[in-house]
């Protein structure tokens, strides 16, 4: 399709989108040094105390807010909690669910074994020594004004997204997370009273890694190996 041919319905509204181009050179220097901020990033399980003003988590979640989404739906609901008794109740119920994976059998041996070097285990101090914690529903559907359900589309890939960027938002402002998705997860739905078009996704921890943070020595792999070139 030509580039006149956009739009090339009538239905919808449109506005002109005008995002400027720089030189090949200076994008080399912006992708590497995001490159390179993105690639210090670590999944961290202990965290300091420390407060961490409101308004930093709201600008997260308002960039992870910008992610794509299937029919623009925007099936997503962020639910931030830095009450220290709710955070207590999270973990409580958390590591209930934790123990019977860990310690009675309902994680397979090998997947224990695959996820020992992470030195995780079914206790989670860290929900409640971390800040806030943000948990991240994904919406099955949605509601009209009439009270009638709508559709929503591709929503594990749209949330996704929008936990990528959230991620990417919390770090570079300097700010450390896990992706936590404690099995299973309804407890969540519960005790943070969300409604029943709504399913929890992930949790994350939020704040800055306690002094003394160790993080498991990690590899990434190299582009050959996440990357392939297809030709006619
Ligand atoms: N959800 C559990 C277990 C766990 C599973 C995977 I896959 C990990 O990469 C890490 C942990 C927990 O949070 O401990």
């Amino acid at each position: 399709m030509s580039e006149s041919e956009y739009p090339y319905t009538s239905e919808g509204d449109f506005v002109s989108y005008d995002a400027g181009r720089s030189s090949e050179e200076a994008m080399r220097v912006t992708a590497r040094s995001f490159y390179e901020l993105m690639n210090r990033r670590r999944s961290i399980r202990t965290f300091s105390s420390d407060p961490v003003p409101r308004d930093l988590i709201e600008l997260a979640v308002l960039a992870a807010g910008t992610a794509p989404s299937g029919a623009h739906r925007q099936p997503w609901t962020f639910v931030a909690v830095g009450d220290q008794n709710l955070k207590r109740r999270i973990r409580l119920a958390a590591e209930d669910e934790e123990r019977t994976n860990y310690l009675e059998g309902r994680m397979p041996e090998d997947w224990k074994r695959e996820i020992a070097r992470l030195g995780t285990s079914w206790q989670k101090p860290y929900l409640e020594d971390a800040p806030w914690l943000v948990v991240l529903f994904e919406q099955r559907y949605g509601f009209a004004d009439d009270g009638s359900r709508t559709k929503h589309y591709y929503v594990k890939e749209s949330v996704g997204i929008a936990a990528g960027l959230f991620i990417a938002a919390l770090h570079t402002m300097g700010l450390a997370t896990l992706t936590h998705t404690p099995s299973p997860m309804a407890f969540l739905s519960r005790l943070l009273d969300r409604p029943v078009n709504e399913r929890p996704f992930v949790l994350f921890p939020i704040g800055y890694p306690a002094e003394g943070s160790v993080v498991p020595r990690l590899d990434r792999k190299a582009l050959v190996e996440i990357m392939v070139e297809c030709e006619a």
